[in-house]
């Protein structure tokens, strides 16, 4: 359940935050198939909850009403066809799965579900699966309130309902058959995984034999044998009773700790400086490789919800948050996961996605520059962060190589004789000459601009016969780093 089955040695997965479906197969055709993306996170597919106060959040779509693949995202045939279509590119599709539970307790009755399901929160009833009364965890949790109140008792964080969410009941045959047959449903549509929202309110074991009876992936574009990729959505930050750990078996997990560690090193907060990151990755205190899942901020951090505080980068600051997301590509640890947004006002943190008087989403806009518009921001689009997409991909399996730091903030590093990069987030100048590992020649700098055929739009950076090279970054640069690769090579 660990591996991602990227095609074409692509790398990096890009969270398409409440994209709808038809955008999402446009931009698989267009942006992320050519530019080397290897997949695309969704937003929950599933029908859920309709909410008007506050207006239509993005976190109605993780309260779900049923297993119809009807969301504010698209209908059925619309999924079908998206994921169709960017598999017909090479583009995997992973879904996020809300598996823990159904709506809040409060979430009253009616047909107020984005397809106009009928459900009776009141009576535990969603009559569309069919789940009832019996199929929650109401019985087994023994917290007071019925929510989860203490993350030191591992039986109310799994039984209890997490922020009044109905908690189903994993343990029962018949709960774990439904959720298996959703999933079932997605795989046989072409899926190759799922972010599995939640997985630390739900017992390993349960998880084990769900995933022990989800199909292999369609072998219409995988090959025969092929598990789904799991990866657990687990917020461990450390000093709680459930760690990350216990889900390793189960496939890759959520490094939380990456992107706020991150976010002091670029904000020199803490007493952090770039130099101190030579060994980065377990040598922080992260978890295992091969179990890592990787990134600077997700839909929730990103906006003060889930873990990771306010150290937390995103693209509000853009300059440094560049220069993290550069910093995750070109590292080798973990499988990359680069967030892609749409603006809120922050005073707000429930806003939905861009959206018409009616409550239906927007079309993602494209300008002719590349860039989005109309809310969407696109960070996946900025040249720096594809441009650094292509070069994992270019340096993939290649050892992390040629360290320099000036023992504060100005650092460097190779992948083996296949790409390099150089940081400055010192408040001066760096001049210096460095050993790169790379074959002599002229390479295009991908982080001011790219390779065009046989010309470079940004800088040139010449690297001698003996591998060295001489990089100058200004402190007041708009991207104050330099990076090069064996494919930017003139
Ligand atoms: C997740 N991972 O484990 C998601 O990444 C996260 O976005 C989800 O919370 C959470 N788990 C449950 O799937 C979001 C959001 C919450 C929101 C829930 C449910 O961060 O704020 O809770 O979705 O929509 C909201 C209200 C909360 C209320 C609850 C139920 O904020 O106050 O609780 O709905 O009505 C009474
Ligand atoms: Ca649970």
């Amino acid at each position: 359940f660990n591996n991602p089955h990227a095609k074409h040695g692509r790398q990096a997965i890009v969270h398409l935050f409440e994209w709808k479906w038809n955008d999402i197969a446009a931009e698989c055709e267009r942006f992320l198939a050519p530019k080397g993306y290897a997949g695309v996170q969704i937003s929950p597919p599933t029908e859920s909850i309709l909410l008007t106060s506050p207006w239509r959040p993005w976190w109605e779509r993780y309260q779900p009403i049923s297993y119809n693949l009807c969301s504010r995202s698209g209908n059925e045939s619309e999924l079908r066809d998206m994921i169709t279509r960017c598999n017909n590119v090479g583009v995997n599709i992973y879904v996020d799965a809300v598996i823990n539970h159904m709506c809040g307790a409060g979430g009253g009755e009616g047909t107020h579900s984005t397809c106009g399901t009928y459900f009776s929160a009141k009576n535990r009833d969603f009559p569309s699966i069919p789940f009832s009364g019996f199929d929650f965890n109401e019985g087994k949790c023994k917290s007071a309130s019925g929510d989860i109140e203490n993350y030191n008792d591992i039986n109310q964080v799994r039984d209890c309902r997490l922020v009044s969410l109905l908690d189903l009941a994993l343990e029962k045959d018949y709960v774990r058959g439904k959720v298996a047959d959703y999933m079932n449903n997605l795989i046989d549509m072409g899926v190759a995984g799922f972010r599995v929202d939640a997985s630390k309110h739900m017992w390993p074991g349960d998880l084990t034999v769900i995933y022990g009876s989800l199909h292999n992936l369609n072998t219409r574009w995988f090959n025969g044998g092929a598990r789904p990729f799991m990866f657990q959505e687990v917020i461990d930050m450390g000093g709680e009773a459930i760690q990350a750990s216990d889900y390793f078996p189960l496939g890759r997990v959520t490094e939380f700790k990456y992107g706020a560690k991150i976010g002091n090193v670029f904000r020199k907060w803490n007493g952090e400086k770039l130099s101190y990151t030579k060994n980065w990755g377990e040598g922080w205190g992260f978890m295992p490789d091969g179990n890592a899942l990787v990134f600077i901020d997700n839909h929730d951090n990103q906006r003060g919800h889930g873990g990771g505080g306010s150290a937390i980068l995103t693209f509000w600051d853009a300059r440094i948050y560049k220069m993290a997301v550069a910093y995750m590509l070109a590292h080798p640890y973990g499988v990359a996961r680069v967030m892609s947004s749409f603006r809120w006002n922050r005073a707000d943190d429930w806003q939905g996605p861009p959206s018409h008087e009616d409550g239906s989403t927007k079309d993602v806009q494209v300008n002719a520059d590349d860039t989005c518009g109309d809310g969407w921001v696109c960070e996946h689009r900025w040249r720096q962060i594809t441009n650094m997409a292509t070069f994992r991909n270019v340096v993939d399996g290649q050892p992390h190589s040629n360290w320099w730091d000036n023992g504060n903030n100005q650092v460097a590093f190779g992948r083996g004789n296949r790409g390099f990069i150089v940081f400055n987030n010192d408040d001066w100048h760096l001049d210096v000459t460095l050993n790169t590992g790379m074959p002599g020649g002229t390479y295009c700098d991908v982080i001011s601009g790219q390779r065009d055929g046989e010309r470079c739009t940004g800088k040139t950076i010449n690297v001698g016969d003996d591998g060295r090279a001489h990089f100058k970054i200004s402190n007041t640069e708009e991207d104050p780093m330099v990076a090069i690769h064996a494919d930017s090579k003139l």
